[in-house]
């Protein structure tokens, strides 16, 4: 069952290996590591020049990185210590259990922070920083379903009350409740991460160390011992954002990141590496990427029996198991380990000869050994030069009884009588048998030793965390004059909506208060939205400087790296750059200091890629801008199926705190810009935004007086219509560059047709529904009062025809409004597959050219009545438009 080792782990010659090792001693003694390193560099050299193949080791044995000598006393008190872990124990298993008891499927997690406690008791006791003097403190993502532990040391703390924990997952009651996981939108002073989406938290929590280094180098805040802590899941580190990344934590040094891995070898079904050991494997990963890896597998009562283990068959025996085996030897109890374990071979079995089944069955994990724990922790916190990951064994369920360690162990939420009495006697909680079944809470009295050592720990710390702490308003918003260069509008050569907002950002970088506060952020297209021009301006961050002459060194707008770089190019990795506008976006809750973070990016790879960060930032508050580039189906030329976006606005709309907008001109967008800056900084409204940029060039319209209002809110008439003798009316609606072929049609509705039609810009079907929404809401609750209308029946109820509406986008991004405008509504839009073809022909594909928006106008104007039905297919037949030709939504 167990893995054979190789010939090559065999000792044949015990007494040559001493003699070596002892050498090795020495040295390490009298000369140091650097020198070790050296000889045993040269060693590898030597036997690979004499034909040895030397594999390349990322592990070591499974045994713990910090060998009892090199430990130092544990220096809180023990006892007490452990009397507080249980009680959150206690309480965060009594909660859950109690409302589930009462509240049958309303679920919750027990087994996570029952193996997780230690862990995080050390850290609250003796590492995390709630503040470096007049700087916030350490930056701590929680594993997110072991909430209930979190929530249970608050109630110690008395930051929450008996209430709360009563209202676990009640979120919705009259008394205030606890959310199930980390959702800063949810406890908005409590927690600062939204973890509990797995992978999330460790590449979040990797950008988030990067982009305070980023600070620090700006001199946006003071340099302090500042770190990130990140509590991962075993199970977790399966997603590809978990390890995506991890090669980043490296290159950029990031010596105040701190991964702490609860490997529990189980996972929500089952082991997460039942055939191999997780340990191994994650220590093989992050070794190989340049972390300081520090493994925590055994606690201290093991000690004595590595001391005796003169033969290595301990270690051996350890390092042949598998984690399958390990789950079975704490789920089945101290003669199963003696037998199974132990028993295995007559070395191991006689150094447990004198022990009883029951001191064997609660030989400790090092994740629940205060004292290994510590130790890792103080290894971390010193270590420089890079990021630590501590990999901790632990046991899932540790100290539920004949539930510990099984597979089912993840789903308990409520505990059988006897689970329950077992946790109360074994962690020694003073409370009646009835209150225990129950479920009853217990905290000890406020002048309690346990409740006083708590207050102490944290007040020599800095203070209490979780905590969320948004800073007050820092600047104001740029004044109207930011907008005054995007009135006229412009001359020949044309500018595209992308270089009228590389322009504005121009303009934003160069303000007095704000400039410095702007973070650009791009994975790898600065030139393709033609950016390039801001490297030699403001430089691109590079921790170490740059060490290399460029080799356009010689041009004005050469590659600059520096270390108070101001841009933020990431490389090819839009989950990375999410992750840095995630830290950026929130800096002002986590830093004190508001940054405003551009996130430039093609925009057929956010939403549908990195879906999830961006429901993450919502949930974290953040605020910035999302600037979708390339945008469009029809308008990025060529580029084909997987590069043309017709979607991304929909799925914009999914998110609660995201205005989301589809510009055509460079004076809508700044207007924009300038709003939303007075919003989410000045205001200290938490929203986000989402703007689209598109490459086509095309005449950038001069500002309609007293569009301002219309552009924010999401429709403004941009061109009446001129046809003072026109027999039929309809409205055109566009969107981004499709309103300058609505412009066209327009035109030829006109000249061609005899029929007026309106022009309007929609810069944000988005927000007019949701407007609307908020009216209609508004209605339907008040009956008795008379009704209000929405935006957009303000603006379109009153006008006369149908109502087309056009945009780069899919139809459902228009038909948002369409309950609000009757039968007069008709979305022309983008569904379907992308095509490799040029804008002309991917308009009249995709039916949003100004043919088809003419076409449309007049169809529509014939059904309803208005137009001589045959007179509107011969115009759809003059207007060059196939009406057999295929679907675009289904070619
Ligand atoms: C992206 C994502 N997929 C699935 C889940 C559902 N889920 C919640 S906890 C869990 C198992 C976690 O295992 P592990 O990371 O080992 O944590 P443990 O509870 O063992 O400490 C799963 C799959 C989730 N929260 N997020
Ligand atoms: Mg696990």
């Amino acid at each position: 069952m167990h893995q054979q080792l190789s010939e090559r782990s065999v000792d044949l010659d015990p007494r040559e290996t001493a003699e070596w090792l002892e050498a090795l001693d020495q040295i390490v003694e009298e000369a140091g590591s650097d020198r070790v390193n050296f000889l045993l560099d040269k060693l590898v050299e030597r036997a690979r020049d004499n034909g040895v193949d030397v594999p390349i080791r990322t592990t070591t044995d499974y045994v713990n990185t910090i060998t009892p000598d090199r430990e130092v006393p544990y220096p809180g008190d023990r006892a007490l210590e452990r009397r507080i872990k249980s009680l959150t124990r206690w309480n965060a298993m009594a909660m859950v259990s109690h409302q589930n008891k009462y509240d049958d499927g309303i679920g919750g997690h027990i087994a996570t922070y029952a193996s997780l406690a230690t862990l995080l008791e050390v850290g609250f006791n003796h590492f995390f920083h709630g503040s470096y003097g007049d700087q916030p403190g350490d930056l701590v993502y929680f594993q997110g379903h072991a909430s209930p532990g979190v929530y249970a040391r608050a109630f110690l703390e008395g930051r929450l009350t008996e209430e709360h924990l009563n209202n676990f997952r009640h979120e919705l009651r009259e008394g205030p409740g606890l959310s199930s996981y980390p959702h800063p939108w949810l406890m908005k002073d409590f927690w600062q991460f939204p973890t509990v989406s797995m992978g999330l938290g460790p590449i979040n929590s990797i950008y988030q160390a990067r982009f305070m280094r980023y600070l620090e180098s700006r001199g946006l805040i003071a340099a302090t011992p500042r770190k990130v802590w990140a509590f991962l899941g075993d199970g977790e580190m399966d997603e590809v954002e978990s390890t995506g990344a991890i090669g980043v934590a490296v290159r950029e040094k990031l010596d105040n990141l701190i991964f702490v891995i609860n490997c529990n070898l189980q996972r929500l079904d089952g082991p997460v590496r039942g055939n191999g050991k997780i340990i191994q494997e994650l220590e093989g990963l992050f070794r190989g990427s340049g972390w300081n890896v520090i493994k925590c597998v055994w606690g201290s009562d093991w000690d004595p029996l590595f001391a005796r283990d003169t033969t290595g068959r301990l270690v051996q025996l350890m390092t042949e198991c598998v984690d399958g085996e390990y789950q079975a030897f704490k789920a089945k109890g101290g003669a199963f380990v003696r037998k199974e374990f132990f028993g295995r071979y007559p070395e191991t079995a006689a150094l447990v000869a004198d022990m009883t089944d029951e001191q064997i069955g609660s030989l400790h994990r090092g994740g629940h050994d205060p004292l290994k724990v510590y130790n890792a922790y103080k290894a971390a916190t010193e270590f420089k030069g890079g990021p630590t990951v501590i990999l901790a064994k632990t046991v899932k369920g540790y100290g539920m009884g004949d539930i510990e360690a099984r597979n089912a162990t993840h789903q308990q939420k409520k505990l059988t009588e006897k689970t329950v009495a077992y946790f109360r006697s074994r962690f020694e909680i003073p409370i009646p048998d009835e209150a225990a079944h129950d479920g009853a809470l217990y905290r000890p009295p406020e002048s309690s030793p346990e409740i006083a050592y708590i207050h102490e720990r944290r007040r020599v710390l800095g203070g209490y965390l979780p905590i969320r702490k948004p800073s007050p308003p820092q600047f104001k918003a740029p004044g109207e004059d930011l907008i005054d260069e995007f009135r006229q509008g412009s001359k020949e050569p044309h500018p595209s909506s992308t270089m009228a907002f590389v322009k504005l950002l121009g303009k934003l970088l160069k303000l007095p208060e704000i400039g410095k506060k702007i973070v650009p952020i791009i994975p790898d297209e600065a030139r393709t939205f033609g950016m390039e021009s801001m490297f030699r301006s403001y430089g691109i961050y590079a921790q170490g400087g740059q060490l290399y002459k460029p080799h356009d060194s010689d041009i004005l707008l050469y590659y600059k790296e520096a270390k108070d770089g101001q841009i933020l190019e990431e490389g090819i990795t839009e989950a990375g750059s999410m992750a840095e506008f995630t830290a950026a976006g929130t800096a002002y809750a986590n830093y004190g200091v508001d940054t405003i973070p551009f996130f430039i990016y093609y925009s057929m790879f956010g939403f549908q890629r990195v879906g999830d960060l961006i429901w993450a930032f919502a949930d974290s508050r953040g605020k910035g801008f999302l600037m979708g580039g390339t945008a469009g189906r029809t308008t990025l030329n060529g580029e084909g199926l997987q590069h043309q976006d017709g979607h991304s606005l929909l799925l914009a709309s999914t998110v609660p705190t995201l205005a989301a907008y589809d510009p055509c001109y460079a004076y809508e967008i700044a207007v924009i810009v300038r709003d939303g800056i007075r919003r989410m900084y000045e205001n200290r409204e938490d929203l986000f935004y989402y703007i689209t940029l598109y490459n086509e060039t095309y005449p950038q319209a001069a500002m309609p007086e007293g569009s301002e209002e219309g552009i924010l809110k999401g429709i403004y008439l941009f061109k009446k219509a001129d046809a003072p003798k026109a027999k039929a009316r309809v409205q055109l609606l566009g969107s981004g560059p499709i309103l300058t072929e609505a412009l066209k049609a327009q035109q030829i509705l006109a000249e061609k047709y005899n029929v007026a039609a309106d022009l309007w810009s929609v810069t944000s079907y988005n927000e007019l529904r949701r407007e609307a929404l908020k009216i209609d809401r508004w209605n339907r609750l008040h009956p008795a009062e008379p009704a209000q209308t929405p935006y957009v029946q303000q603006v379109l109820g009153g006008t006369e025809g149908p109502i087309i509406a056009a945009s780069d986008y899919m139809k459902a991004v228009q038909d948002q409004i369409a309950p609000w405008l009757a039968g007069r509504f008709l979305a022309l839009g983008t569904d379907g597959f992308g095509r490799s073809e040029n804008r002309d022909y991917l308009r009249k594909h995709f039916e949003v050219n100004a043919a088809s928006i003419a076409g449309a106008a007049l169809s529509k104007l014939a059904r309803d009545g208005k137009f001589d039905p045959k007179k509107a297919a011969k115009a759809l037949a003059e207007l060059g438009i196939d009406t057999e030709k295929i679907d675009a939504a289904i070619a």
